[in-house]
């Protein structure tokens, strides 16, 4: 009787965990897929967040999400200006592949071919919401934008099911919020017009009109004026539709916030670019003065405030516990960039780039060696790792999340390390800066000959051109002030012929570099 008990008890239990696996196979896959998020800050330097040694500027939100993750030493964005990284970033490619992959006017075509495969491509393929908050500046359209109709391709066409973006930069028109390819608020009474070659008749510009900016220019930064801050490329119409600078951070956390709610109850992808510290400064009246270091370190305390407000959404939703969260920042940092805004008065002793050499636009580390952390509440423990990964990882590493099979050749698969259980990173990559290319293997960095000026005198930042090659050994000289070529002669040739097998030994030519 009793062995009779016991074994009905064991056809019930085997009925269970069958049907149980039945329940399994019946349930949509998607429901156990975490959601992903990417926060991208523009222009925040390796010293910048109290995590990674900041004292003088306070950053609680960030630091608690880099301190209770893995914090990467030898985080790497793929380029030390915007384009490059982020078309790095969502390709999973190496950003010097592409020739248009530099600096874009807001009037730029898009530069991700619509073919080519990106991390929301991969994800939706997997099931997820894809959607896109914040800076783009990836190009729009194929030439001769109407910005008065849907403007296409965008990023929608890319992979993103949903997008609410600035087209290019905050300093650049369009100065206008672009809604899955509409301008949002846009009068029909009240076309826009953008030209980058010329003004359009009558309209001020920061150059002719000084008495009516509220910020003035240093460098560039005078042609149409919108909101008293003149900018780059004319504008013209739109009046409506024109963003309010000190609102925008506001702007895109309320979309990010919205957007997370929507979407909650199926797994999403979202990229949300912050738009701080890039200039122009302008943080909203609630943080003037938070830093003591102006506009520019004003900007870094609001966007650590969004982010900490992004969180809250997560957890109030329930979400954060099946939220991979990913933070790095397109490049290094820049002090003054083409505005006067006491950024260079009032930076005291905090040091943007930490203990690296260079910044934005620089091949020195400082351009592309940034905070880059993962953060994920009870999977990934808090821990520090020197391994050398690269934005260009994200690509490869997220579709093995997903148990998606796509990988590009440029992008490692490094998931372990960045869910904090793997030791090993990247042996090598190529660094880029304004289309000149460096290389960094082991604990050396390569940097090739590069005609130009050593510094660029208007961001006052270093940039790495030398007329011999230097070769830094960053164990030992993290700052790179010793050049080793000359008493290295082998370490140098080996980390050459690693680097041309990567970059090709074709020269760029000096119309191709875009000299800073
Ligand atoms: C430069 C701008 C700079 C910034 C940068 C792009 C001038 C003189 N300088 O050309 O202010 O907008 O482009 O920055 O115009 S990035 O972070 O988007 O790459
Ligand atoms: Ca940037």
């Amino acid at each position: 009787m009793k062995k009779n008990i016991l074994i009905s008890v064991g056809f019930l239990l085997a009925f269970v965990s069958c049907k149980e696996e039945k329940r399994s196979v019946e349930t949509p896959k998607e429901i156990t897929k975490p959601n992903i998020v990417i926060i991208y800050a523009d222009d925040l330097g390796y010293g910048e967040l109290g995590a990674y040694g900041a004292t003088a500027l306070k950053t609680p939100n960030l630091d608690r999400l880099a301190n209770g993750g893995m914090r990467f030493t030898n985080g790497y964005a793929s380029s030390a200006t915007c384009t490059p990284s982020r078309y790095a970033l969502l390709t999973g490619i190496y950003p010097w592949r592409n020739e248009q992959a530099k600096i874009l006017p807001g009037t730029a075509p898009l530069i991700i071919d619509t073919a080519q495969n990106t991390i929301p491509k991969m994800l939706k393929k997997q099931g997820y919401h894809t959607g896109i908050v914040g800076k783009w500046h990836l190009g729009l359209g194929t030439g001769n934008v109407n910005w008065n109709e849907r403007i296409s391709p965008g990023p929608n066409e890319v992979g993103f099911d949903y997008s609410n973006i600035l087209a290019a930069t905050q300093d650049r028109v369009p100065t206008v919020y672009i809604e899955n390819g509409h301008v949002v608020n846009l009068d029909p009474n009240d076309p826009i017009e953008v030209n980058y070659q010329e003004n359009f008749e009558g309209e001020p510009t920061g150059l002719e009109n000084p008495e009516m900016l509220k910020m003035k220019w240093h460098h560039g930064h005078n042609n149409s004026i919108v909101n008293g801050i003149p900018r780059i490329g004319f504008m013209k119409g739109g009046e409506v539709a024109k963003w309010v600078d000190e609102d925008m951070a506001d702007y895109f956390l309320t979309e990010a916030q919205t957007y997370v709610k929507k979407h909650k109850d199926e797994p999403f992808f979202l990229y949300y670019a912050l738009q701080q510290p890039h200039v122009p400064r302008t943080p909203h009246a609630r943080f003037v003065g938070s830093s003591g270091m102006g506009p520019r370190g004003d900007v870094i305390v609001e966007a650590d405030w969004m982010v900490g407000e992004f969180i809250k959404t997560l957890e109030a939703e329930g979400l954060l516990e099946n939220t991979l969260i990913v933070f790095s920042s397109d490049n290094g940092p820049v002090v003054n960039d083409g505005y006067y805004d006491d950024s260079v008065e009032k930076l005291g002793d905090h040091t943007p780039a930490g203990v690296l050499r260079g910044g934005k636009y620089s091949l020195f580390e400082a351009g592309t060696r940034v905070p880059f952390f993962t953060y994920w509440k009870g999977k990934i423990s808090s821990g520090v790792s020197d391994a050398m990964v690269s934005q260009l990882d994200l690509f490869s590493s997220i579709a093995a999340l997903v148990d998606s099979n796509e990988r590009t050749d440029d992008s490692q698969e490094l998931l372990d390390l960045f869910l904090g259980q793997g030791q090993e990173g990247r042996e090598q990559m190529v660094i880029e800066a304004t289309s000149r290319t460096a290389f960094r293997q082991g604990d050396w960095a390569m940097i090739p000959p590069y005609d130009g000026p050593q510094i660029n005198t208007q961001v006052n930042i270093e940039l790495a051109n030398s007329d011999v090659y230097l070769l830094y050994n960053l164990k030992e000289d993290i700052g790179q002030q010793n050049n080793l070529a000359k008493t290295n002669p082998e370490k140098l040739q080996q980390m050459i012929k690693a680097y041309e097998a990567i970059r090709g030994t074709e020269q760029m030519s000096v119309e191709q570099l875009e000299l800073k």
